[in-house]
């Protein structure tokens, strides 16, 4: 592919969107919009980001269709049919292309362009950006849409390498080829939402599956189903005003069937009653329950142990069954996972569990999984493991603010970004679902479009007023992670090794990524900070621009 970048052409642009997902590409529509000349970079062959990478058997959203999609077109939205209640990764990455179609998106994405190293230039406030590949881009804002799971980690295991058969991560899967797994003996290593799919969906074809799990994971039943005319247009019929109340009014950005009732100030058969319905109706709506499931121990307790029998009466063999049901966590303090058939799945004859906590793995072998007790042979394994989460995609690019500032040293003990967007000393580098915002806590889809269109109208604003450089004060950042932190201590999560604290990476800082209070009132106070005149950020007129501008 040809370099257009700034020494080629000449060009310096107002804008680099790094990523061509969900954010990326509404990023890009949006800084067209805003008059800013802008071009997504993509490491990827194709557009979609998690959805692209994402192909593994059973991958689906847990977020209802008819609320994981954009809103910022009522056209594009009322024309967007989902055919199923929860969509299908396929559905999804086709309507990712639709949306990049119907805005004439592609001609400002450049795929295969990986990002290297992004450098503040303080003589010119400018960001220097250079690809893997060498190419060179100069540009007044750095946008980075480079996605909270998007760097797939496969954990150091002693002998992976020597592996004979194939090995395959979730979260980079193969996309050329459909993986083979009939009559194979197939290992999936992790439980978390993309191992609890992908191990329901490969049971029947493989000869034989044995699940390593390290941590027993909640799931909830997603009872997923074809798109009911009515509830699609109950949708539809009202969209605008669901929209505004996901973004401004809920917690999850997902509106639910909440209540206004403690867990422990009902009787015993009320809440099992509650947890019952839930459960038959599917979806994390389970987690509404009642009010305090999040916050309150005891209440939590009795949903967690509604669960774990759950999971004893499905499972026929009551040992595996115990291992199965999740002991070490509150529910939900790990991302609740929603499930299709996953626990039935060990009533199979060619399913087997192996609990790591007994036994852990040793070893790869040119045939297989050595763990404390055995080897395991297999033709294919598969990483379900995970990603360096939130932070995972900025480390892997060498970022560097004023006086070449790494962000990675800057962020050694813990991320810090003010409101989760900008962070201080990095001048004009927007994060998009970045560590201290909603983020990955809620609707994804809802907080992309919130930071989207506050960055837009944040530049709006500057130009309009005459600044063209934007900073965080150092103090306000300093409040803004403490804040974080002081929410996340009044919740549950904290409580759990997830990957919302990073515990799922060696040598990464334990500190609660996601700002807990919820997308609601999250974007109050971006819409107030906003109209105090942006208080908490440094705004000026960089010096060049001020010279240029006398000459
Ligand atoms: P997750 O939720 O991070 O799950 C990863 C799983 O892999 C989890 O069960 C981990 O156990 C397990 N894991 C991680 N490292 C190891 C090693 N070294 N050995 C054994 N097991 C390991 O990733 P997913 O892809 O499932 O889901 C990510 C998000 O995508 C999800 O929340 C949705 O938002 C969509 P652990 O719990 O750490 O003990």
């Amino acid at each position: 592919m040809g370099s257009i970048g700034c020494e080629s052409e000449g060009r310096v642009l107002d804008a680099v969107i790094v990523g061509a997902g969900f954010a990326g590409l509404y990023m890009l529509h949006k800084a067209r919009q805003t008059g800013l000349d802008a071009l997504a970079l993509e490491a990827g062959p194709d557009i979609g980001g998690v959805w692209f990478w994402n192909g593994y058997p059973g991958a689906r959203c847990d977020v209802e269709s008819m609320q994981y999609s954009y809103s910022f077109d009522e056209k594009l939205q009322q024309e967007w049919s989902w055919s199923e209640k929860f969509a299908s990764r396929d559905e999804i990455l086709r309507y990712v292309n639709h949306v990049a179609d119907r805005f004439d998106l592609r001609r400002d994405v450049r795929l295969d362009t990986r990002v290297a190293s992004a450098h503040f230039d303080d003589a010119t406030g400018r960001w220097q950006v250079t690809t893997q590949a060498g190419e060179r881009f100069e540009c007044r804002y750095l946008l980075m849409a480079s996605g909270c799971l998007s760097t797939a980690r496969i954990p150091e295991i002693a002998g992976l390498e020597s592996f004979a058969g194939e090995i395959h991560h979730t979260g980079n899967w193969p996309r050329d080829r459909k993986v083979d797994l009939a009559g194979k003996r197939v290992a999936v290593i992790g439980t978390g939402s993309s191992g609890i799919q992908v191990v329901a969906a490969i049971a029947s074809e493989a000869a034989q599956l044995t699940v390593f799990q390290r941590t027993a994971n909640f799931s909830v039943p997603a009872r997923n189903q074809p798109m009911a005319p009515d509830y699609e247009r109950s949708w539809k019929d009202n969209y605008a005003a669901l929209r505004y109340e996901a973004r401004h009014n809920t917690t999850a950005g997902t509106i639910y069937e909440l209540s206004d009732r403690s867990a422990i100030e009902v009787s015993a058969d009320e809440r099992a009653a509650e947890f019952e319905r839930r459960w038959e109706k599917g979806s994390p709506n389970f987690m509404r329950a009642f009010n305090d499931l999040g916050v309150n121990e005891q209440s939590n307790a009795y949903a967690a142990d509604f669960v774990r029998d759950k999971i004893r009466t499905i499972v026929s063999k009551p040992e595996v069954a115990e291992k199965l049901a999740p002991k070490n966590h509150p529910i939900g303090s790990k991302r609740i996972c929603v499930d299709t058939g996953y626990f039935e799945t060990y009533n199979r004859d060619n399913v087997r569990l192996v609990d790591l906590k007994e036994e852990p793995i040793e070893a790869v072998t040119p045939t297989g999984i050595c763990t404390a007790r055995q080897e395991y042979l297999f033709d294919t394994i598969i990483f379900a493991t995970g990603y360096d989460a939130i932070t995972g995609a900025l480390g892997a690019i060498d970022i560097r603010g004023c006086g070449g500032k790494s962000l990675k040293e800057e962020w050694k003990e813990g991320p810090a970004a003010y409101l989760g967007l900008v962070v201080s000393g990095f001048p004009n580098m927007f994060l998009i679902t970045g560590p201290g915002s909603p983020s990955v806590l809620v609707n994804v889809i809802v907080a992309i479009e919130q930071h989207v269109e506050w960055i837009a109208d944040c530049i709006a604003w500057m130009r309009e007023h005459g600044y063209d450089r934007i900073d965080a004060d150092p103090q306000a950042q300093l409040q803004w992670a403490d804040h974080v932190d002081e929410v996340a201590h009044k919740t549950l999560f904290v409580r759990a090794n997830s990957w919302y604290m990073g515990a799922n990476i060696p040598g990464k800082p334990k500190r609660f990524m996601p700002y807990a209070a919820g997308i609601g009132p999250y974007t109050q106070k971006c819409l107030d900070i906003a109209r105090q005149g942006y208080d908490g950020f440094i705004m000026s007129k960089h010096a060049s621009s001020i010279s240029a501008d006398v000459a």
